[in-house]
């Protein structure tokens, strides 16, 4: 099975910041696609449970210097 969760992401500031994050969640173990919206403040991540979890990617973000807090 594949899950989706939306995730709320504090300081990113330019197109590089979401691309490089969207990179970012694309190599996490589990992660099977990511969309990071810029304006939204947002990313979108379509994940196999069995592999990771929403912790696991909310850390992942925080890892990289972004704010990390999990909307749905
Ligand atoms: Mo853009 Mo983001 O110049 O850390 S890459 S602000």
């Amino acid at each position: 099975d594949i899950a989706v969760c939306r995730i709320r992401i504090k300081g990113m500031a330019c197109t590089s910041c979401s691309e490089s994050l969207e990179r970012v969640l694309q190599m996490v173990t589990g992660v099977k696609k990511a969309v990071v919206g810029l304006a939204l403040e947002e990313a979108k991540v379509h994940f196999d449970p069995s592999l990771t979890d929403t912790d696991h990617i909310i850390e992942a973000i925080e890892d990289v210097g972004f704010g990390a807090s999990l909307i749905s």
